[in-house]
């Protein structure tokens, strides 16, 4: 390789016009749209040297974007024999695509050795509309793949770059038509007319606007090892490292006013709980002494620490009242719920109590109650969930308390369902309960949350270890 990579990327530039990789005339695309300039990168196959000095430039590209990624996979067919040849070279295995799903044998769409959670590079020729690539990246991420990065020889400048960004992946082209269009105008090999031509007629033919795609994947049945490298959280990771570690998704709703009951039943059940879930208001004798203990029995028990406040102010109210007051609920709860009726700003009056705080918190954002005839309407919930996948703080969100389990698709959060007991008769309070096995299960839950069928029993510790078992044994099944 040259060490001037403007130089080679001219020389590139003109060995594909001299093999006829770029036509000028009037041609049709894909789409059935004329156009004045065809780039045809399939004929490259046929010219090796082309096709090794593209395959080293494309190598240093991709270093030098500093791109993380564990697999390639090139959008079929054209860009299959460049992402074979980078595979090759950087030795990172490969992923193929496949148009249409087989019809015998395994039937897979994506071809190769992968697990969900790992992530993939793609590698395309020309981004015109950006609709050949979302339809890869569409496959791959209802695998569970993470797809972060798309490397692209030529970029037409027609839209197609924002539709893919807008879809979560980051867009590095090698070339831009424009600079393409520029090295060979100096090389002489176009002249000024063809140049002002092909420039309007970009300008004047943008790609429309692409929607988000969501993924179509079903989280329900990935397990807690894959949602761990698609979570965007810091401390629901740190959550999931703890469900894997200790194989549980319990957690204690530990529902006492008096603090030796709750430090007692933390004791007992801590080595069966993921999480132990507070509300500090009905504690009749609070005090800083509860906040250490507590604090020292997550750490001997490993779980962490919810406190479920439900905020519902206003973001400056909101951040005096999780980082002040007599609580201080900041300093010591990993986690916290919210509702999300204030809207996104209720997120930035929580973050802005931590004051930049090293320490890991985050969030859990209430989407459905558990209380019979609850005032949540469908839509509001559906609001919920766009609040999240929209915020610039979506990475403060560890996960979301609801009842149904197409709530949560993004297989990076976590759902945490309460209303959660074996027997299930009611409190007569309008509480709604289902067993262990249908809230993993059938609601989907992948942290269930017990209170009062864990509280109430002779012997916590055993009641606790009896519900770790049931919830467990449900993910298990769940997801085989
Ligand atoms: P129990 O299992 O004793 O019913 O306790 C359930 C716990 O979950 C309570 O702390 C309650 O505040 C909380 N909760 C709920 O029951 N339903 C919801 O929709 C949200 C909750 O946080």
């Amino acid at each position: 390789m040259v060490a001037d990579s403007s130089e080679v990327l001219k020389t590139l530039a003109i060995k594909l016009h001299e093999i006829d990789a770029i036509k000028f005339g009037n041609f049709q695309t894909k789409s059935g749209l004329q156009t004045p300039i065809y780039f045809d990168l399939r004929v490259i196959i046929a010219h090796p040297d082309v096709m090794d000095l593209l395959a080293n430039l494309l190598l240093n590209f991709v270093e030098e974007q500093q791109v993380e990624y564990e697999h390639i996979c090139g959008v079929p067919y054209t860009a299959l024999p460049i992402a074979t040849l980078l595979s090759s070279k950087q030795q990172k295995p490969m992923l193929i695509r496949r148009k249409e799903a087989k019809s015998y044998g395994t039937k897979k769409l994506i071809e190769g050795k992968f697990g969900a959670g790992d992530s993939c590079l793609i590698i395309e020729d020309i981004i015109t509309s950006g609709s050949s690539i979302l339809e890869t990246v569409s496959d791959l991420r209802a695998e569970g793949i993470v797809v972060n990065d798309a490397i692209v020889v030529i970029d037409r400048e027609q839209g197609g770059a924002a539709n893919i960004t807008r879809n979560g992946v980051r867009v590095h082209s090698l070339f831009k038509i424009s600079e393409f269009l520029g090295i060979l105008r100096s090389a002489n090999r176009i002249d000024d007319v063809c140049v002002r031509e092909i420039s309007e007629y970009i300008a004047n033919n943008q790609a429309s606007v692409k929607q988000k795609e969501e993924p179509t994947i079903d989280r329900t049945k990935l397990s807690y090892e894959a949602r761990l490298k698609l979570s965007k959280s810091p401390i629901a990771k740190d959550l999931l490292q703890i469900i894997i570690s200790k194989k549980t998704n319990l957690c204690l709703a530990a529902d006492s006013n008096k603090t030796v009951d709750i430090l007692n039943a933390a004791d007992a059940a801590g080595p069966y709980i993921c999480v132990l879930k507070t509300h500090i208001d009905i504690i009749d004798d609070f005090n800083d002494e509860f906040v250490r203990s507590l604090t020292a029995l997550a750490a001997k028990h490993n779980f962490l620490i919810m406190e479920d406040r439900k905020f519902a102010d206003i973001g400056n109210t909101v951040s005096l009242q999780y980082g002040s007051g007599i609580f201080h609920i900041a300093d010591w709860a990993h986690l916290v719920t919210v509702h999300s009726l204030t809207g996104p700003s209720i997120l930035q009056g929580l973050k802005n109590a931590l004051n930049g705080s090293s320490e890991k918190r985050g969030v859990f954002l209430l989407a459905e109650l558990s209380s019979a005839g609850s005032l949540i309407t469908p839509s509001y919930t559906e609001s919920t969930m766009k609040l999240v996948s929209s915020s610039p703080d979506a990475d403060f969100v560890a996960g979301i308390v609801c009842q149904t389990k197409g709530v949560v698709q993004d297989p990076g959060l976590l759902q945490l369902t309460p209303g959660c007991k074996i027997d299930t008769t009611t409190d007569g309070l309008g509480q709604q309960y289902n067993t262990p096995a249908y809230v993993v299960k059938e609601k989907g839950a992948d942290i269930a949350v017990v209170g009062r069928g864990i509280l109430n029993a002779k012997d916590i510790r055993a009641t606790a270890e009896l519900y770790r078992d049931q919830l467990w044994t449900a993910y298990c099944e769940r997801i085989n």
